[in-house]
């Protein structure tokens, strides 16, 4: 597929996160406007910013897609629906989260979607899990092995070191 290459976040901290996600790029993955190139390995992280929650599972992909950023971040909102999210409160516990954290080398800054994400060079669950797969991808001047240095990791974790951790899992297989 022709198209632009995009990263995303994924997290999320409530119900069974891991099956969330894995879904969720499998449903990105289906999708004929959309291909998952790249998964990083899946990590445990403490909660960040607001911090009296569960830890959260994160990991990051890259995804060839030919639909716009917008596009793509309504794709990620409409598979959060799909997957029930409930946006709670901001930074707190949620089933799953997608960000759209790069797209080529964009910059957007719109009301509905900035890229690079804003706070993507600050985060270590973000920025681990990049780096497992794009550790040279330059963001706002330095690469994110260069920002990862920097980045507090404290407590993240491998929870699953395979980067297909997504294409199979345990929970409803035939759904
Ligand atoms: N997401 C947040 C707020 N805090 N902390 C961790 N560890 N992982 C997240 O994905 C996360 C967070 C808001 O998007
Ligand atoms: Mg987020
Ligand atoms: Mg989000």
């Amino acid at each position: 597929m022709d198209g632009h290459l995009a990263t995303l976040g994924l997290g999320g901290n409530i119900g069974d996160p891991r099956a969330s996600m894995a879904r969720a790029l499998v449903l990105l993955d289906t999708r004929p406007d959309c291909a998952v190139v790249s998964v990083s390995k899946l990590y445990r992280t403490p909660p960040w910013g607001k911090i009296d929650q569960a830890w959260f599972f994160n990991a990051c992909a890259a995804v060839r897609t030919t639909l716009s950023p917008d596009d793509l971040l309504d794709a990620c909102l409409s598979i959060e629906r799909q997957m029930k999210r409930e946006r709670l409160e901001r930074w707190g516990p949620r089933t799953i989260d997608i960000d759209v954290l790069t797209y080529g080398d964009r910059m957007q800054q719109s009301q509905a979607l900035e890229i690079p994400h804003p706070r993507m060079t600050e985060r270590g669950f973000v920025l681990k899990p990049l780096a497992d797969f794009a550790p040279d991808l330059v963001i706002a001047g330095r690469t994110v092995a260069d920002w990862l240095e920097d980045a507090d990791v404290a407590g993240i974790e491998i929870a699953d070191p395979r980067s297909d951790w997504w294409r199979q899992t345990t929970e409803n297989p035939q759904s």
